[in-house]
């Protein structure tokens, strides 16, 4: 797939301010935990483990500014949750996961919202009438790991568009654009037209982009379809879904992808576009 300049409506700036506002409007309870041993153990590490780092490599005092000055700008650019969920959440999702039946988790990153528009089984995400891109229909069942099929199974979706942005993080695109809540038929089935997602490349005029230009990495995550699936008496797996021959598999940036959760699209039977099959499979709560 061509990739086009992406993101000159999804800067640092206003997509990070949104992505801290839809953090601390969905988790009032995020305070600093309140067990003192707990916080006293993590953080002595990982100030241990900074202190080593200046003490192996020589840090100077012209390393240190640099990195205060951009741990500032990090605050400034409203880019903590973007940098958090790209550097360091694939390793909690692995933790919290490690035990996980069934459909593998991936990360949530910085732009789920909830309550997206209730469909039906048998449904078209909301997109625009001249919505670009290749057409995807995304079709499965949801079961539980003993293969019995889960009716009334909601699977929420968000994805970005055919630039790579999401709607409420980018500016001019409708609300809900590309973000629905499928409920699943009576035998689990679920067939959604969506379109598919653009390779996604995080803001680089931020503090992101800044660290990630200053080290010679890139900025490129895979194209992807977020996914929240759960249904009453099962535990709830958010992950996503990745694309069979993406250029981005291999160095995603943010580390979120796994064997088990990339599609292989074919074209569709009636010639739109591509259609796909996935099976979701949750466990009892
Ligand atoms: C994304 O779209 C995303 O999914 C993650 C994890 C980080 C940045 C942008
Ligand atoms: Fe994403």
């Amino acid at each position: 797939m061509t990739q086009e300049p992406v993101n000159e409506r999804a800067t640092a700036a206003a997509s990070g301010a949104a992505a801290t506002r839809r953090f601390f409007a969905d988790r009032q309870g995020a305070r600093p935990g309140a067990d003192q041993e707990r916080v006293h153990l993590l953080v002595s590490e990982i100030l241990k483990g900074v202190h080593e780092t200046i003490r192996r490599h020589k840090v100077t005092y012209d390393e240190y500014d640099a990195l205060k000055a951009w741990i500032i700008s990090v605050g400034r650019d409203g880019e903590w949750p973007l940098f958090l969920d790209v550097f360091v959440e694939h390793v909690v999702e692995e933790v919290a996961n490690a035990d996980r039946e069934g459909t593998k988790g991936s990360i949530e990153g910085p732009y789920y919202v909830p309550n997206s528009p209730l469909l039906p089984a048998e449904t078209a995400l909301p997109m625009r009438t001249d919505e670009a891109g290749t057409r995807l229909l995304f079709r499965g069942q949801v079961a539980n790991v003993a293969g019995k099929p889960l009716a009334n199974a909601h699977i929420e979706m968000w994805q970005a568009d055919h630039y790579g942005l999401y709607s409420q993080f980018a500016e001019g695109i409708p609300d809900w654009n590309l973000r629905g809540t499928i409920a699943t038929d009576e035998q689990g089935r679920f067939k959604i037209s969506t379109i598919r997602p653009a390779p996604y490349q995080i803001p680089t005029d931020g503090a992101c982009g800044r660290l990630i230009a200053a080290a010679g990495w890139h900025a490129w995550r895979p194209a992807h379809l977020h996914l929240l699936v759960s249904a009453a008496g099962y535990s709830s797996v958010l992950t996503q879904l990745f694309f069979r021959g993406d250029q981005h598999l291999k160095d995603d940036i943010a580390s979120a992808v796994k064997s088990e959760l990339i599609l292989d699209p074919v074209p569709a039977q009636d010639g739109s576009g591509h259609e796909v099959t996935y099976n979701f499979v949750l466990a009892p709560a």
